[in-house]
């Protein structure tokens, strides 16, 4: 493939369906950059940059940072890599979110992985990830999955009916929906 060509993948899905995990594997076996969107802005408050105080806010209530932030700090992340495949995680959550990246980065995802995951297994997935998360407690997780119901739908359906969504059934053993993942990615390679 082209050298400047990007070959960029998003990853969506509820809270706790499995995204982070499974890039991570992603990562491993196929060679991509990982770009959490959510890991940037939580950079952003620990380093108290410019919006740190309004991102902190924004997580605390399971709320959407403005576009234009989420974006910038993709654009930076994907700038400063010397890799040409990105797997960008958790991101787009909104329609507003996904015209934002098309607009400012110029491209348009070559597929889109989607987690789909029951409610009650995201919850008590995120009840036991103890990594100290702002977000994890039941109150924000409610908010969070509120969000998620509300806003999620049409950039699915954007993609579905663009032909580019892959809709994984994230339940069951993290390497069982690794073999859903792999082949996605395998056709790509070929
Ligand atoms: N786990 C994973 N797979 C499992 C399996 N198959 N079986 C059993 N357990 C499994 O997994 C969650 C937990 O479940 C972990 O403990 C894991 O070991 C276990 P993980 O892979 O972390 O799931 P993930 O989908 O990544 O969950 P995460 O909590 O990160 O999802 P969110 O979408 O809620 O979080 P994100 O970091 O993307 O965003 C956080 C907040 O940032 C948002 O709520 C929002 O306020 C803000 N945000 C924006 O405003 N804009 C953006 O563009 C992005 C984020
Ligand atoms: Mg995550």
């Amino acid at each position: 493939s082209d050298e400047k060509t990007p070959f960029i993948t998003f990853v969506v899905g509820g809270p706790g369906s499995g995204k982070g995990t499974q890039c991570a594997k992603i990562v491993e076996t196929f060679g991509f950059t990982h770009i959490s969107a959510g890991e940037l802005l939580r950079r952003e408050i620990s380093c108290n940059s410019e919006h740190g105080s309004m991102i902190l806010d924004s997580i605390r209530e399971g709320k959407i940072v403005p576009s234009e932030v989420t974006v910038k700090l993709i654009e930076k992340e994907m700038e400063s890599s010397k890799n040409n495949k990105f797997l960008i995680d958790g991101f787009p959550r909104t329609e507003e979110n996904r015209i934002a990246f098309e607009r400012v980065i110029g491209a348009e995802p070559n597929f889109v992985l989607f987690f789909h995951c029951p409610e009650e297994e995201m919850v008590k997935r995120l009840l036991s990830r103890n990594e100290g998360r702002v977000d994890d407690n039941i109150d924000t997780i409610k908010k969070r999955l509120e969000v998620f119901t509300a806003l999620h739908l049409p950039v699915i359906k954007y993609y579905s009916e663009k032909g580019k969504l892959y809709k994984i059934n994230a339940v069951g053993t993290v390497d069982e929906i690794f073999e859903q993942v792999r082949p996605v990615f395998a056709v790509c390679e070929a």
